[in-house]
């Protein structure tokens, strides 16, 4: 049986580019919300029940596991979920991502960035201060970021300028001097470069993508679900809306090629 991975729309592929590489002899059925993206812009019910919606889907189709590869998606609906559907592990990316962010910060000066539902309903605020009590959490939503990636403006001088300019705050705000910054939406891993150099070389940049796919596979133990074949596992595609747009978008985010139809 596969896993289901669901996101708003092509962001989460950051997600299973990081499922691929830890688990490549797992099947993966992908879930892009084309339909109803973006859902960083909308209210915490809404996004909750598209949630819903996409892992009732998901169950139709025989998955044995869910991954919620979007911030804003995980940030109000896994627990809900995770109630909903209690013989079914499901996981989202905000708990490995305060996870990570806690291990690797020497200072607790954790900066988030992230769309503005995400940073309004303090999910990651939270999950850090109850890992780190001590930490000082500085959290922006950079919307604009979303259509940067998605539009393959990824690196140099002028996306490295609206970066600087977004990230100002960060940079120069009251709390100023994080030293670990979590990238709190699927789409930012395709600009850490940029997002780095502007920051600089100390801060550490937390890609919630690869801790969760860590996750994700010792549940898979733990839940004696794990595929023992040898055989490298097949990706599948699902959509709700414009197959083609996702199919091009897609090759700014997803490291492997995507059929028409697969
Ligand atoms: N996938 C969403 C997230 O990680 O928050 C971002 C895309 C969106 O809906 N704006």
């Amino acid at each position: 049986l596969p896993i289901g991975v669901f996101d708003s729309g092509v962001g989460g592929l950051t997600v299973l580019n990081a499922l691929r590489e830890a688990l490549p002899n797992e099947n993966l059925l992908y879930l892009g919300d084309t339909a109803r993206v973006p859902y960083g812009t909308k209210s915490s019910a809404s996004v909750t029940r598209y949630a819903d919606q996409a892992v009732r889907a998901l169950r139709e189709r025989k998955v044995k596991f869910v991954v919620i590869a979007c911030n804003t998606a995980s940030a109000v609906a896994v627990e809900p979920l995770a109630c909903q559907y209690p013989e079914m592990p499901i996981v989202g990316v905000v708990g490995p991502g305060a996870d990570a962010s806690c291990g690797v910060s020497q200072t607790g000066r954790i900066g988030v960035i992230a769309t503005e539902s995400t940073v309004n309903n303090q999910a990651y605020q939270s999950a850090i201060l109850q890992r780190r009590p001590d930490a000082t959490i500085q959290a922006l939503a950079c919307s604009l970021f979303v259509a940067l990636a998605e539009e393959g403006w990824h690196e140099g001088e002028l996306v490295e300028q609206i970066v600087s300019r977004c990230l100002q705050p960060i940079r120069e705000g009251k709390d100023a001097g994080i030293d670990t910054l979590v990238l709190g939406c699927t789409h930012f891993p395709v600009l850490k470069r940029a997002i780095s150099k502007v920051m600089g070389e100390h801060v550490h940049l937390v890609d919630s993508a690869e801790t969760t796919a860590l996750v994700v596979k010792r549940l898979l133990r733990d839940h004696a679900l794990a595929n023992s074949s040898a055989i490298q596992g097949k990706v599948s595609f699902l959509v709700t809306d414009g197959p083609e747009r996702f199919v091009r978008v897609a090759r700014n985010f997803f490291r492997e090629t995507i059929e028409s139809g697969a």
